[in-house]
């Protein structure tokens, strides 16, 4: 298969003035009429993408184009230069099939509902066209269908029944191109914008879905009002229309003025959707939105450059959320996701740098490396510039590239332009894969500290040298007796090996590093418990005192693993947390749900040992039966206190509420054998209780009542059967786990071919690591039979959850001997796709 290089990118010969669709639509049969204006910019043949078509007639200025330019094996109509005007207008007329279409990317049927997905090469499987981010025209779409809703980007022209039309002035690439027709029923509302347009807004549904959609409508217009606020940004057409899609390979998708999203990214009411589920469905809303200006209107020049918006586009979606909710909790969450998705990847084979410079197959690099990491290094970029200079690099971002296809480098030479500081270095975050290892040792003497610091990274699969970054290490000092005496400061470490000296102290500090988490590395410092534990109480910063009290469970889990039964200081510490937890009930209930079993294993491999999964779900177990009898009392006493006080509200104070009371429940099910889940189960008036005594009820091997229960009140709530399916493998012990995956995928109702339902069932096992990981190698067949099954008729969710995969290596001979047969087994597969088959070769390379 071709291997795609950013250094072979080049300038697309031709613009496009305007872009013209007819769509008539039948799920065997759909026809798509094109016509595009071309005019000649630079030197080279026009090249036209385009994949699975039946092409019926294809013309330039009314001129028969030759049939035989068309190379199929390349999905590609290559009609040479000498053959062309200046200027002309291509049309043709293709045949496709949306109900055939289960790889979900192009046009297909979703519940009797046509819908696009046209990112990130979706569009030449609708029509022969320029398919490359850097060629943006304004689209004017007709729709014929007696689907009683119809829409498609930009501002409705006119709609009269069987036919609608549409027009989108604003210049944008096909990725961004929308279609969507079915029986809908909308969820209207509107929002006038800071200089008074009104705009009209509507959550597009599934007749008897409209209760569930309201949360999604409010957090649109809170992310309407938000942009306006933080970035000065108004939104730009008459009308912003989001539909729900029950069949969705991702999240959700930005398409210009006609959002599509998965339907669990919209739906939600207190009996059907967890904090969890609220929080991303307002994350998620904001994302989509915030990429009409980060990714719409500035959009990438070509794939490559993918971190330029997703990675910005997380940014601001964050910092939407801090504001909407708590920014202590929110950066936590961030910090733990980035920690358990992205540190991951960046270990393994599939490590990557934010921007790749070459690739196979695009879909397989919408990953953490380019989302998360991305945001994280618009993160260090602020650090290092200031509030003030990030307002004004994006000013002028926006002013300078407004309707353009950008680079990496055009972004930062906002930041230099706009700042006058020289990022040369700082670039290297973009193009270097690998997470940097931070070393701290300290020397002290004569109210004297001096922090050696040190940074390394370890080589990446192509990139064996890896020069200095530029790291932001943010922290403050801490003394003896809980006191702040250094506030937070910034350090900036640009050589492989710095020291920084802090003089005048009365007595010696521990330092609290890396607040905020100012740099995606890890740290590898000398700590003590004590020290540890000074900081969990007196830290003033949430995510160093997290850190600390994180870092001390860490330590005493795997200190069990090794047959020591230690953790006195940290059930020591533990209690102190919990004597103030009503204070700050989020953060005490982060504090008690300890790392969790793939953390300890990703901490022991990075230290050179080989993590045992079993070893490790025992010595968790093991902690968490302490600490559950050491704190009962308080335990018990803070699982009654926050109680439901009234309606239920997701918001940040209730749901910080009742992940408190789920933390306690977690502990308390080992003393009192499930009752109080069981109750909780029976009484909960919210999902997201329910849910929470659901899981530890499987995990106490005690759900039989409960999982009936559950599954005859939401048979017929997709949504919500998801959830069943996941927990049951997710929670399960783990020498059950793979037994229960299968009998579950053995159900008629294991509806594969929907992508949720798939990844509820599979990812709910492969998240269960010591189940996942069994050393019969039982997960590792599971995984690859269905892996198998799905490739033929859904790729680009196969490639995704080969994943699944990618720590292997870390793991004794016998279990990677195990994993490398599966991996095998599924390379050898014949026809498998380029996705799997691109994902597979990196894992077993
Ligand atoms: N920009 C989108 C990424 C995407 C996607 C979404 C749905 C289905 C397939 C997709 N391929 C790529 C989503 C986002 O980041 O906002
Ligand atoms: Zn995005």
């Amino acid at each position: 298969t071709a291997t795609q290089y950013l250094a072979d990118w080049r300038p697309y010969p031709f613009a496009i003035a305007e872009t013209r669709l007819d769509f008539t639509l039948a799920a065997r049969t759909t026809r798509v009429r094109s016509a595009i204006d071309f005019r000649r910019i630079g030197p080279g043949d026009l090249v036209l993408d385009g994949a699975g078509l039946k092409t019926l007639s294809m013309t330039i200025d009314g001129r028969p184009v030759d049939p035989t330019l068309i190379r199929a094996d390349q999905e590609k109509l290559i009609i040479p230069a000498d053959q062309l005007p200046d200027s002309f207008t291509f049309e043709a007329e293709v045949q496709i099939d949306p109900e055939a279409n289960t790889a979900l990317e192009g046009l297909y049927l979703s519940g009797g509902m046509f819908c696009t997905q046209c990112e990130a090469e979706g569009f030449r499987h609708i029509t022969w066209y320029p398919d490359r981010p850097d060629v943006m025209a304004p689209f004017r779409v007709e729709i014929h269908s007696d689907k009683p809703v119809l829409l498609s980007n930009g501002n409705p022209v006119n709609t009269a029944p069987g036919h609608a039309s549409w027009h989108d002035p604003w210049p944008k690439p096909a990725y961004l191109f929308a279609l969507v027709a079915g029986d809908l029923r909308a969820i209207p509302d509107s929002f006038t914008t800071a200089s008074g347009r009104k705009v009209a807004l509507n959550v597009w549904v599934r007749p008897g879905d409209e209760p569930r959609a309201g949360y999604a409508m409010e957090s649109l217009i809170r992310s309407m009002k938000w942009e306006e606020e933080a970035y000065g940004r108004e939104y730009d057409l008459d009308v912003f229309n989001i539909v729900a899609v029950d069949d969705f390979n991702m999240g959700a998708m930005e398409n210009k003025g006609l959002n599509i999203f998965n339907s669990k990214l919209v739906l939600a009411t207190a009996e059907t959707a967890t904090d969890g589920d609220y929080e991303r469905i307002e994350g998620v809303i904001g994302h989509e939105y915030f990429h009409n200006w980060t990714g719409n209107r500035i959009t990438c020049r070509d794939w490559f450059q993918l971190c330029l918006k997703e990675g910005l586009t997380v940014f601001r979606d964050q910092q939407f959320t801090s504001d909407m909710r708590s920014a202590a909790v929110k950066r936590i969450h961030d910090v733990q996701t980035l920690r358990a998705r992205q540190f991951r990847e960046d270990a393994g084979p599939l490590s990557h740098p934010p921007r790749p410079d070459h690739y196979q197959e695009i879909n397989n690099f919408y990953t953490a490396t380019v989302y998360e990491k991305g945001a994280e290094v618009i993160g260090m970029l602020k650090r290092l510039v200031g509030d003030e200079g990030y307002r004004k690099a994006l000013d002028l971002y926006f002013d300078r590239h407004d309707g353009q296809a950008c680079t990496i480098e055009d972004w930062i030479a906002v930041f230099q332009d706009a700042t006058g500081r020289d990022l040369v270095q700082f670039k290297r975050w973009y193009t270097d894969a690998g997470t940097p290892r931070l070393s701290l040792t300290e020397e002290w003497a004569n109210g004297k500290l001096v922090l050696n610091f040190r940074q390394h990274t370890a080589p990446t699969p192509g990139q064996a040298e890896k020069p200095a970054r530029v790291i932001p290490i943010a922290l403050g000092l801490i003394g003896p007796n809980g006191d702040e005496v250094l506030p937070t400061t910034v350090l900036e470490m640009t050589e492989e090996r710095q020291s920084f000296a802090f003089e005048g102290l009365g007595a010696r500090p521990v330092v609290s590093l890396l607040r905020g988490f100012s740099a995606p590395v890890t740290v590898a410092r000398e700590m003590t418990a004590d020290e540890q534990a000074l900081l969990l109480a007196h830290d003033t910063d949430p995510c160093a005192r997290w850190q600390a009290g994180h870092d001390l469970a860490l330590d005493a889990l795997i200190d069990r693993t090794r047959g020591k039964a230690v953790g006195e200081a940290l059930i020591r510490a533990l209690g102190g947390l919990l004597d103030d937890a009503e204070a700050d009930p989020a953060f005490a209930a982060l504090c008690l749900s300890l790392p969790g079993e793939e953390e300890i294993a990703t901490t022991i491999a990075a230290s050179g040992a080989v993590p045992d999964p079993d070893a490790i779900h025992a010595a968790r177990r093991g902690l968490v039966q302490d600490i559950a009898e050491a704190h009962e009392v308080a335990l018990t006493r803070l699982f009654d206190a926050m109680a439901p006080q009234g309606p239920y509200r997701p918001d940040a104070d209730g749901s910080a509420r009742r992940s408190l009371r789920l933390a306690c429940l977690g502990y308390l099910g080992r003393l009192d054998d499930g009752n109080r889940a069981d109750t909780l189960f029976a009484d909960a008036g919210n999902m997201t209780e329910r849910q929470g005594a659901l899981e530890q009820l499987i995990a106490l091997d005690r759900d039989a009542d409960a999982l009936a229960r559950f599954a005859a009140e939401f048979r017929d709530n997709r949504l919500v059967m998801d959830k069943w399916f996941m927990v049951q493998p997710l929670r399960a012990a783990p020498e059950k786990a793979v037994a229960r995956a299968r009998a579950l995928a053995a159900r008629p109702d294991f509806d594969w071919k929907n992508p949720n339902r798939f990844r509820a069932l599979i990812s709910g096992l492969t998240a269960n690591h010591a189940g996942f990981h069994a050393a019969d190698g039982s997960g590792y067949d599971f995984l690859a039979d269905w892996l198998m099954k799905l490739d033929p008729v859904n790729p680009q969710t196969t490639a995704r959850m080969c994943s699944a995969f990618e720590t292997i290596s870390r793991y004794d001979t016998g279990r990677q001997d195990k994993a490398r047969a599966a991996l095998r087994r599924i390379a050898a597969m014949p026809g498998l796709s380029r996705n799997t088959s691109e994902m597979v070769t990196r894992i077993l390379a």
